[in-house]
């Protein structure tokens, strides 16, 4: 078997056919070490914005979180200590990017290809856990090259420029820029952050434990795991209500107001940051020191349209140009181009990216008719608006290794899942999203002619329940 990536999605997987006793499995790693996304994301005040209790392996709570939401070296520094703990390092093969994979009908085998092209791999089954948010995105904005200054993306911070003292003008106003643009305000002269949508922001309860929780979270377990509980069943209403219950999702919003309030005194400052789309549309961002940054003399929203890079800064639709020494972009992710590079070819080599031209979607989020023993972790339609995408691996590792097993009954070559079942799978899901808050708005949930490909349209306990039994019903089995 073999794996594409070491993030949570890869790891996660990994742990799950190890402990059902499948050895016989390499995970390739572009990179020359593992982690995904929290080795990636390194940027100032980089942390998750969903409770570490939940944000972990159920199989490993990790009783010493120094805080409620962890920032990104503690979460890199677990996801390490699970690699050894479960003896996944031997099985890591490291700068092996995956770049292509074919079917080999007749042996039932894939071949996948990496970029050095020194080695081709083979194997029954090939999961790719690239992830939804681990290739970032330069905006489309002209003339971006001009900039003389340094210029970087916020999932790939360059550590050796020096802040202090700079003028800094940050392009995106997401998940990734709440967090960093408080913490660079700290060193730099002034920054301009450049809107376009305000987010909904709301506040967050980020106490570090002290030692007496973590006493209690290593010797009685059930503390911690009522922890998690509460925050699942908080992350499942407010699923419930952003998609279901308008009234519900109100409530959310009108906190998010009496926090501008409370923060922003300037009337200007605080009518720009009003949303103007359906709460949860976007994700909401959970923080502390956004907008009391935002409300400091050295901080400016600009919300004018941009028009240009230039050699100096940033040119605004009245032609206005805004200097700066260093600009940072935190403009988030090609999401919905799943798999990323990966040249896929399966049965009859048919090539994944032209059944996918129409927009990513597989069966459960994993696997695709016409690309047997292929189980796409983190896939189409598995991204949640609240709630852990730990949860969501865990499930689709569970419903993997179901399928290894069937695989590995005598005289069983490939599962193929039948076109149908996909077909009738993804038409509901999509009338589903159709109807859902997702659809009011533009976001990275969606392709450019609207389609959303990224979203789990449900409860994640529904998910949990579709995913427990691998039904060898819903596939062509060839012997
Ligand atoms: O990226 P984003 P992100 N001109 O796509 C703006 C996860 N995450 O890196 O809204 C001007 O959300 C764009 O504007 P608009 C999390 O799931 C998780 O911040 O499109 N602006 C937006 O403001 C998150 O949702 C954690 O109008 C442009 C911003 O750039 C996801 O990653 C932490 C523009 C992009 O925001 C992505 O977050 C951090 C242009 N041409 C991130 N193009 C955790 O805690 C784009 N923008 C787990």
């Amino acid at each position: 078997m073999l794996i594409a990536g070491t993030g949570f999605g890869g790891i996660g997987t990994a742990i799950e056919l190890k402990r059902a006793g499948f050895t016989d499995f390499t995970i390739l790693e572009s990179a020359a070490e593992p982690g995904g996304v929290w080795r990636d994301n390194t940027y100032p005040g980089a942390a998750c914005d969903i409770p570490s209790p939940l944000y972990s392996f159920s199989f490993e709570p990790n009783p010493r979180w120094p805080k409620r939401f962890s920032h990104q070296p503690d979460i890199l520094a677990y996801l390490r200590r699970v690699i050894a703990k479960y003896g996944l390092e031997p099985h890591i093969r490291y700068r092996a990017e995956v770049t292509g994979a074919a079917f080999d009908e007749e042996r039932g085998l894939w071949r996948v290809e990496t970029k050095s092209g020194e080695t081709t791999f083979e194997a029954n089954v090939f999961v790719p856990a690239v992830g939804q948010l681990s290739r970032p995105v330069l905006p489309n904005i002209p003339n971006r090259e001009s900039f003389a200054g340094d210029a970087f993306h916020s999932a790939r911070w360059d550590h050796d420029v020096d802040l202090t003292g700079k003028r800094v003008a940050v392009i995106g106003t997401g998940a990734s820029a709440v967090q960093f643009v408080p913490e660079l305000r700290k060193r730099a002269q002034h920054v301009t952050v450049f809107q376009r949508t305000p987010p909904y922001v709301m506040a967050k309860s980020d106490p570090s434990y002290r030692r007496w929780q973590h006493w209690l979270f290593e010797h009685l377990p059930p503390t911690q795991l009522l922890g998690r509980l509460r925050i699942f069943l908080l992350a499942e209403y407010a699923t419930y209500a952003m998609t279901r219950h308008p009234v519900l999702a109100k409530v959310f919003e009108l906190r998010t107001a009496q926090l501008r309030r409370r923060h922003i005194k300037d009337p200007e400052l605080r009518a720009k940051l009003k949303p103007a789309y359906p709460l949860g549309c976007k994700r909401i961002l959970f923080t502390n020191d956004y907008l009391p940054a935002l409300a400091q003399p050295d901080v400016d929203v600009e919300t004018r349209r941009i028009v240009e890079i230039t050699e100096k800064g940033v040119r605004v639709e009245d032609g206005t140009e805004i200097e700066a020494d260093v600009l940072v972009y935190g403009t988030g992710f090609a999401a919905t181009e799943f798999l990323g590079r990966i040249r896929v070819r399966g049965l009859g080599g048919r090539s994944l990216e032209e059944e996918w031209s129409g927009g990513a979607r597989a069966y459960l989020g994993m696997t695709v008719p016409g690309f047997p023993n292929l189980f796409c972790v983190y896939g189409p339609n598995t991204n949640l608006g609240a709630g852990s995408i730990i949860y969501m691996i865990e499930r689709q590792a569970r419903y993997i290794r179901q399928a290894v097993e069937r695989l590995a009954r005598p005289g069983v070559s490939y599962l193929d899942v039948l076109p149908e079942v996909e077909e009738r799978y993804d038409r509901e899901v999509q009338r589903r999203l159709g109807r859902s808050v997702w659809s009011a708005c533009t976001s990275w949930y969606r392709q450019a002619d609207g389609r959303v490909t990224t979203n789990w349209p449900g409860l994640v306990t529904e998910y949990d329940r579709r995913t427990r039994r691998f039904d060898v019903a819903d596939y062509r089995v060839a012997g």
